[in-house]
């Protein structure tokens, strides 16, 4: 295409030409009336096509902590993408999974070190389920089926994710889908705006996670597999397990040998100060989930991380040398060119020494985003790590307009956030300086002031 052609590209909004395209968790008929067309990246900053400068409050969509246009990432999958575009994702390897797959052990829990690949979160989730469930068919309990999610929590888009995902609106269209309990949500009542983790004592604290108990006696244990959550929750707007939560769901699931799978889709990677939630939360899991930061976002990847022992059950149940012992696997797992992505991202997180940065950053992004209570319409904020959720109080009737009204302000104002449910999302890069934290935060908060 020369450059005339791509000028025009670039210009180009008419409606009979976007109808083609149907937009993916999008207002379809707002985004064609008034397009928001990106067209190039760099560092902390989106250039919009009218030439608007935006910086990046949300790493893309909480996957490109590093900021955008990275050479190193670029060079990666242009030298890949020569080298060996595609390999066959099944019966044959290349090096660099094995590559990558050793570089994301090293970053892990003690004691999480096999890795299944998956192409996005959502493969993940539904990655993770089937491996939960079939781990015990394996080992003789075929009746341990039941899945443990909880109200809030996002899992991706598949039929599992969403099954034990809790948050409604994804999940009402879409009719019966697999067998699946909730635990309750953590989220602390609105005026609360706990820094960090909410205190573990009182009804709202670590107690909740013996609902457990409860559902354990419903089904009992023979019938359960799993239970997965997010360290904290992101899609729902940052809600943080209160103080001894996460160590009470582990005791109750080793007690019950039941499986706990953390989805740390968002707080993997850096985004929560550490390199995982686990980390940051002390707690480990049975089998782990992650995508987004791993490639910086610049090419679609997820994996599944189990302990030794899930991975030694499938190998010893699996016959013959030359039966597959998993049968379960995407074309594009393990793709070379996200593969090269991923190795580069993370020689990036570690020279640049991203997650101390993410670590050093915090207490300010901590400080900037709670000196929005008191702003119109602030009901809550929550924070933890590089992460901020702040609820909205809501229009009558009308919930989601006040957040949808704010986000667009701020775009106005050269600031993207995202906006769902009654939440503001924040999730700025790991290289934002102090001073970029807070333009954005004071923004917002004139944002809020400014809004009916
Ligand atoms: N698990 C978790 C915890 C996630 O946050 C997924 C699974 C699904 O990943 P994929 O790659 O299939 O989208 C996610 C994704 C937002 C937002 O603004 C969050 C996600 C995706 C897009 C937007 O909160 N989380
Ligand atoms: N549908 C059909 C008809 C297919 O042949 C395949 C893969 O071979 C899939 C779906 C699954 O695609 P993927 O492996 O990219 O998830």
């Amino acid at each position: 295409m020369d450059l005339t052609d791509s000028q025009h590209l670039q210009q180009r909004t008419d409606a009979d030409w976007m109808a083609a395209h149907w937009m993916p968790y999008t207002g379809n008929r707002d985004f064609k009336a008034k397009p928001r067309m990106m067209a190039s990246a760099s560092g902390a900053y989106y250039t919009m096509q009218d030439g608007k400068k935006v910086f990046d409050g949300l790493s893309g969509l909480w996957c490109a902590g590093l900021g955008h246009g990275r050479k190193e990432i670029a060079e990666a999958v242009g030298r890949q993408a020569a080298t060996l575009d595609y390999s066959p994702a099944f019966q044959f390897g290349h090096p660099l999974s094995f590559e990558l797959a050793n570089k994301i052990v090293e970053r892990m829990p003690a004691g999480l070190n096999r890795v299944f690949f998956t192409g996005s979160g959502s493969e993940s989730a539904d990655t993770s389920l089937k491996m939960a469930r079939a781990y015990w068919r394996t080992k003789g309990q075929a009746g341990k089926t039941r899945l443990i999610g909880r109200v809030k929590g996002y899992h991706g888009v598949n039929f599992g994710g969403i099954s034990v995902g809790g948050l409604v609106a994804n999940r009402k269209l879409f009719g019966q889908g697999v067998e699946a309990d909730h635990l309750q949500h953590t989220q602390p009542a609105n005026g609360s705006f706990f820094r960090g983790m909410p205190p573990g004592e009182g009804p709202m604290g670590a107690a909740l996670a013996d609902e457990l108990l409860a559902i354990i006696n419903l089904h009992d244990a023979s019938n359960i597999a799993a239970v997965i959550v997010e360290p904290f929750a992101g899609s729902a707007g940052v809600i943080l397990p209160p103080q001894g939560y996460l160590q009470r769901l582990r005791e109750i699931c080793t007690a019950h040998n039941i499986l706990l799978i953390f989805d740390e889709v968002i707080t993997g990677f850096g985004r929560a100060g550490a390199w995982t939630g686990s980390e940051a939360f002390g707690v480990t899991p049975d089998i782990l989930n992650i995508a987004k930061q791993v490639t910086n976002g610049a090419q679609p990847l997820g994996a599944v991380i189990a302990k030794q022992e899930i991975y030694d059950t499938f190998m010893a149940a699996g016959g013959p040398d030359y039966m597959l012992e998993f049968p379960h696997g995407y074309t594009y797992s393990a793709h070379p060119v996200c593969c090269a992505a991923g190795i580069a991202s993370l020689n990036l997180l570690d020279s640049e020494s991203a997650v101390q940065r993410v670590r050093e950053l915090a207490p300010h992004f901590e400080n900037a985003v709670h000196g929005l209570k008191g702003a119109r319409h602030v009901a809550d904020v929550r924070n933890f790590g590089l992460a901020a959720g702040i609820t909205v109080s809501p229009l009558p009737g009308e919930p989601a307009k006040r957040p949808y009204q704010i986000a667009m302000a701020m775009l106005a104002k050269g600031f993207y956030v995202r906006y769902g449910g009654d939440t503001i999302q924040l999730a700025p890069p790991f290289i934002s300086t102090r001073a970029e934290i807070d333009s954005l935060v004071s923004a917002l908060g004139e944002t809020f002031n400014a809004t009916a």
